[in-house]
């Protein structure tokens, strides 16, 4: 049985809830900014959630709500320039500081770099938005605690293709058997698992309801002293909140 070396983080859902005020709102500012009327509610984007990926959502909306408008010249173009609008209007909310990390998360973060287990991120999303949460949350030195950052389109498939794990991996040069991935999503625990991780699932109020086939355990958070954490499936948690030494057992167990 491989040892835990590394623990590979998705982004938004995991280490923040970024989708619902941050994400959604800078969409609906791009179109605001474009002219357009389009605007995404919370339950709205909650649908269009299933398609990972900002260009690809606004690919997915207009299929769905304004089949015409993807048929006009120059619809990539325009929808590149949105999508860099969006992450303008995002990057820039994120410096305001109005979202911050998921109880837990920094916390787990100390204690696996006291531990000497090494850190990666692998997501959906754009490599700035990365860059942003991570400086605004942990400060400057932020995105250096992380080994790598895998993100956005340095693969052609996004989540629930695993390419965005395989690419961690690959640049960690460590193998699936020696990393555990932390995931909110079922998009995300599959791309995990098709990348041969064991995975560890944090849900929210988007990815509460989904199914996580094959994660060791899902929680309704990672937990803390004062805010214990509910397993919602999986192994026991023994007191309130997941630290490495609970994930080194799951780890282990998982492989048994
Ligand atoms: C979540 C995503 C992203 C974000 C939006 O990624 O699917 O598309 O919703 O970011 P993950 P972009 O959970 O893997 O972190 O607009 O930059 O794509
Ligand atoms: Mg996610």
């Amino acid at each position: 049985m491989a040892e835990l070396q590394a623990l590979i983080f998705d982004v938004d859902g995991t280490l923040a809830d970024t989708e619902r005020d941050g994400h959604r709102v800078a969409f609906n500012q791009a179109f605001a900014e474009a002219g357009l009327d389009w605007s995404w509610s919370v339950a709205r984007y909650g649908e269009l959630l299933r398609v990972t990926g900002g260009k690809e959502r606004i690919r997915q909306y207009l299929s769905e709500d304004h089949p015409e408008i993807l048929e006009e010249p120059e619809i990539d173009a325009r929808i590149r320039e949105l999508h860099a609008s969006k992450t303008r209007h995002y990057v820039a909310l994120l410096e305001t500081g109005s979202i911050p990390l998921r109880p837990g998360v920094r916390r787990l973060l100390d204690e696996a770099e006291a531990e000497g287990l090494r850190l990666a991120i692998a997501t959906t999303t754009t490599p700035e938005n990365v860059t942003a949460l991570l400086e605004a949350t942990l400060g400057r030195e932020g995105p250096y605690r992380f080994e790598v950052i895998s993100a956005g389109d340095v693969v052609p498939a996004k989540k629930p293709a695993p390419d965005i794990f395989i690419h961690a991996l690959e640049v960690m040069n460590l193998p699936a058997e020696a990393c555990l991935a932390l995931e909110d999503s079922d998009n995300g625990v599959r791309a995990a698992r098709g990348a041969g991780l064991e995975v560890v699932v944090t849900t929210n109020d988007y990815t509460r309801d989904q199914d996580f086939v094959g994660a060791l355990a899902v929680l309704d958070g990672l937990g803390e002293q004062d805010q214990p954490a509910t397993v919602l499936a999986g192994p026991e948690l023994r007191g309130p909140a997941v630290d490495v030494a609970t994930l080194r057992a799951w780890f282990a167990g998982g492989r048994g």
